[in-house]
C-alpha cells in the first residue's frame, strides 16, 4: 500500500459551541454545535477503529473553523509542512497544530509565502497537485510547489473550478491510480493521467471521500457513489456528516493524516 493511504496516526481537534460562526459560502443556516460534537466523535472512533492513533486537541472557541485541521499543514514521509490558510480569520489555528505536529516530525518546513490551505492539495500517491481557489493564490501555490520539488516530490498547480471551496472539495485519492472526483473537476483534464472515477450528479459532496488504508469514508447520504465505490471492491464506510457541510466542512478537513514514517 503507498505511504499516502498507508497512514498511523492523525491529529484531530475538537469542534467547540463557536462552530456556529463557522465561515460558509452560501450564507446558511448555522450548525448544532452538539450534533456536530457527536458526528466528530464517531469520526475520530472510526479512525481509531481503522488502527489510526488519533490525538485529538482541545476545542478552541477563538476559532471557529479550527475543527478543519487539514487546511493548516501537511504530512508526508519524513516532513510535515505548515501552511498558511487564505482565510485571515484562519491563521492563528496553525499554534496548537504546530506543537501537535511536533510530536510526529523533527522535520518540519513552513511555507515561506503566499496562502495555501490544506484542502487544495491531493496527494496522488505519484505527485502532489495544488489547486489554486479563492484561498490558495499563485504565490503560495508556487512556493509549495518549489519548496515540495526540494524536498524530492514531484508538484504541480492545477485550479480548484470557480466557485468551489478547496481542491479536495471536488477529488480524493482512492489509490496511486485512482482519483474519485466530480465531473466539473475531471472534464478539466487535470487528472487525465489517472483513471478517475467520477461521482454521480446531486452527490457531488462525495468527491470529499478519505482513503484510510483499506477503507474509504464517504459522506452519509449519497448512495450512488457508495455503489461505485463498492463495485470497484473498495469498502465503504458512510459517515454522518450533515453539520460540517453546513459551514463547507467535508470529511477530509476533520484528520490531519500522518503515513507511516519508513
Ligand atoms: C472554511 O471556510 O474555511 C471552513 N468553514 C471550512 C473548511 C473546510 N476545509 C477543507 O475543505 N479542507
Amino acid at each position: 500500500m503507498s505511504a499516502h493511504t498507508h497512514f498511523i496516526a492523525a491529529i484531530a481537534k475538537k469542534p467547540s459551541e463557536a462552530v456556529t460562526a463557522g465561515i460558509r459560502s452560501g450564507g446558511g443556516q448555522d450548525p448544532n454545535p452538539e450534533l456536530f460534537a457527536r458526528q466528530h466523535d464517531t469520526y475520530v472512533r472510526t479512525l481509531e477503529d481503522c488502527g489510526l492513533a488519533v490525538t485529538v486537541l482541545p476545542a478552541d472557541p477563538q476559532f471557529p473553523d479550527s475543527v478543519f485541521v487539514e487546511d493548516t499543514a501537511l504530512c508526508f514521509k519524513g516532513f510535515a509542512v505548515m501552511l498558511r490558510p487564505g482565510a485571515p480569520s484562519r491563521a492563528g489555528e496553525l499554534a496548537a497544530i504546530s506543537s501537535a505536529i511536533s510530536q510526529w516530525y523533527d522535520d518540519v518546513e513552513v511555507l515561506e509565502r503566499g496562502h495555501v490551505d490544506g484542502g487544495d492539495v491531493l496527494w496522488t500517491g505519484p505527485e502532489v497537485i495544488v489547486g489554486q481557489s479563492a484561498r490558495t493564490n499563485l504565490e503560495g501555490a508556487t512556493a509549495l510547489v518549489e519548496l515540495l520539488t526540494r524536498r524530492g516530490l514531484i508538484a504541480r498547480i492545477a485550479q480548484t473550478p470557480a466557485g468551489v471551496l478547496h481542491f479536495k472539495s471536488d477529488s480524493s485519492s482512492l489509490d496511486s491510480e485512482t482519483i474519485l472526483a466530480t465531473t466539473r473537476v475531471a472534464q478539466s483534464g487535470v487528472f487525465d493521467s489517472y483513471r478517475v472515477m467520477e461521482v454521480p450528479p446531486g452527490e457531488e459532496a462525495a468527491a470529499n471521500a478519505v482513503r484510510i488504508r483499506d477503507h474509504v469514508f464517504i459522506p452519509a447520504g449519497s448512495p450512488a457513489t457508495a455503489a461505485l465505490l463498492s463495485d470497484a471492491g473498495f469498502n465503504v464506510v458512510e459517515l454522518d456528516n450533515s453539520e460540517p457541510a453546513l459551514i463547507d466542512g467535508g470529511l477530509s478537513c476533520m484528520s490531519l493524516r500522518i503515513p507511516e514514517q519508513d
